[in-house]
């Protein structure tokens, strides 16, 4: 008598065929990250001016979002918000070189143990900053370069430049124009700056990747389009001849209208808000030639991928830690909560799984790992916070938060924190943002806050917090937000027994 296919299937012999049956490649992921990259200077999201084809030509086959928000306007609470899917105030990691608690999880630990090959070309700014200390963080590959002179003795870019470039004693950021052209010309040429030398690790550590037989996930992280503004040859004469519009100028009185928090940010150390409009100029030119830069080694990566036969497998994301002021409310770099500082670009490709087009949703950064998880058919922890993208996902606001010390004794200034003193006139520490398509709350505990109308003021320009005809929006705002910090991290708060299937 024939066997019928469920008789079949219950043999050991159909267990055997199953088992040497290869199970489905999982997808790769190629996860890019820039650092203080603006939305709005990529091409695809409407940038005439500046150019970045590789960005477009991802941006066409991807996921455009344009309403995707940070969780920290600052580097490290930020990073390992995408890396852990966990809000700052839950992962605590959140001031820059502070060490990230060590029994949270992070991206690569996870795809490790579903047998992922591990890799990071660039910068990661763990603390400690070391190799070994990043190794023990779950990459199985790391070149590592932070790209700040304290960090320098742990960079293999350092060590590498040291050994190929004639003129290694040059530092990296250092500046030598020409009188009369772009002041920020760098002294270093193309081939040994970090930016080269970041595409070019990425592209040696994608190769043997693509090689490997397994899956992989790569990060590969940029510190450029960051400030100091310095630019090699021939980047630093891209945008010469090129009108940026620059923003609006603020005066002392513009600045003293806002929180405290917020002016002290403004004006801590040597205040930029009165910075001359031609040196301004130069800033901008030399802010979209790094960017131009980061495009033309992402370009190269991203034909390798295509090259090597991994485009079609492969997760590709390109991400950032937060945007750039670039002197918008008189503010350089970031720590904010200003749409500059905390509103990024996010493109997400994964080829016949994600249509391409622009997003509109709302979407926060903790939804990144959640997203690569699903997409790679991994389990998520119940302790994320975020939700896949690539499931129908909507959300009413996005959050953020802010440790204010660290933005106002970090440089010249070194204030310490007295609990129940505060610093330099700021009660408490932390700041909260939640924002919906039309308002945003910034709330200051102490400080006051901000409100604004980004349907009918754009440029935040106009705080009603106080305004009586603004009170009903103010209140609201606030009660979502107290509701949103109760139940954001409930599996932290709820005792380990109540929940299904914790690990
Ligand atoms: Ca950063």
């Amino acid at each position: 008598m024939p066997l019928t296919r469920r008789a079949f299937l219950a043999t050991p012999a159909a267990a055997l065929a199953q088992q040497q049956q290869p199970p489905p490649a999982r997808p790769n992921v190629l996860w890019i990250m820039a650092d203080q990259f603006r939305f709005d200077c990529l091409g695809a999201n409407g940038n005439k001016l500046i150019r970045t084809p590789a960005l477009d030509a991802l941006a066409a086959r991807s996921a455009n979002f344009q309403n995707a928000f940070v969780q920290a306007p600052v580097c490290v609470p930020s990073r390992a918000s995408y890396f852990t899917g966990r809000y700052p105030h839950s992962h605590k990691n959140r001031v820059n070189y502070t060490p990230l608690d060590s029994r949270e999880a992070l991206a690569q630990q996870m795809f490790h143990e579903a047998g992922y090959l591990i890799g990071s070309a660039g910068k990661l700014h763990y603390y400690p900053p070391t190799v070994q200390h990043a190794r023990s963080l779950g990459w199985d590959r790391v070149q590592l370069d932070d790209g700040v002179t304290a960090t320098d003795q742990y960079s293999d870019y350092f060590t590498w430049r040291s050994l190929v470039d004639p003129e290694p004693m040059l530092p990296y950021q250092t500046a030598a124009p020409i009188p009369g052209k772009n002041p920020y010309r760098a002294a270093i040429a193309y081939a040994y700056t970090p930016t080269a030398w970041t595409g070019m690790e990425a592209r040696r550590m994608l190769g043997e990747f693509a090689n490997s037989g397994r899956p992989f996930f790569q990060f590969v992280s940029f510190f450029k389009p960051h400030s100091p503004y310095t630019v090699p040859q021939p980047y630093d004469v891209m945008y010469d001849n090129v009108e940026i519009p620059l923003p609006k100028r603020v005066t002392l009185d513009d600045i003293h209208k806002l929180p405290l928090p917020v002016q002290k940010q403004i004006l801590r150390g040597k205040p930029q808000y009165d910075l001359d409009r031609g040196r301004l100029e130069w800033i901008y030119r030399s802010y979209y030639a790094s960017v131009s830069m980061v495009d033309r080694e992402i370009g190269a990566l991203l034909s390798d991928l295509d090259r090597l036969g991994k485009a079609s497998n492969t997760i590709v994301i390109f991400s950032t830690d937060h945007g750039d002021q670039l002197l918008e409310h008189g503010l350089e770099g970031k720590n904010v909560f200003f749409e500059a500082s905390v509103h990024v670009p996010f493109l997400l490709s994964f080829p016949g799984r994600i249509a391409p087009g622009n997003r509109d949703e709302l979407i926060e950064m903790v939804d990144v790992l959640p997203t690569l998880l699903d997409s790679c058919g991994l389990p998520a922890r119940k302790n994320i916070q975020g939700r896949s993208l690539a499931k129908p996902h909507q959300r009413d606001f996005v959050f953020a938060e802010n440790i204010i010390p660290e933005v106002i004794t970090s440089g010249s200034l070194n204030l310490p924190y007295e609990p129940g003193k505060g610093v330099g006139g700021i009660l408490h520490p932390d700041a909260k943002m939640i924002r919906t398509r039309r308002w945003k709350l910034n709330y200051y505990p102490g400080n006051g806050g901000e409100l604004y109308d980004l349907q009918n003021d754009p440029g935040e320009e106009r705080n009603l917090y106080t305004d009586p005809a603004s009170q009903s929006t103010v209140r609201e705002l606030k009660d979502h937000l107290l509701d949103f910090l109760i139940t954001a991290d409930e599996t932290d708060q709820i005792a380990p027994h109540w929940l299904v299937g914790n690990p």
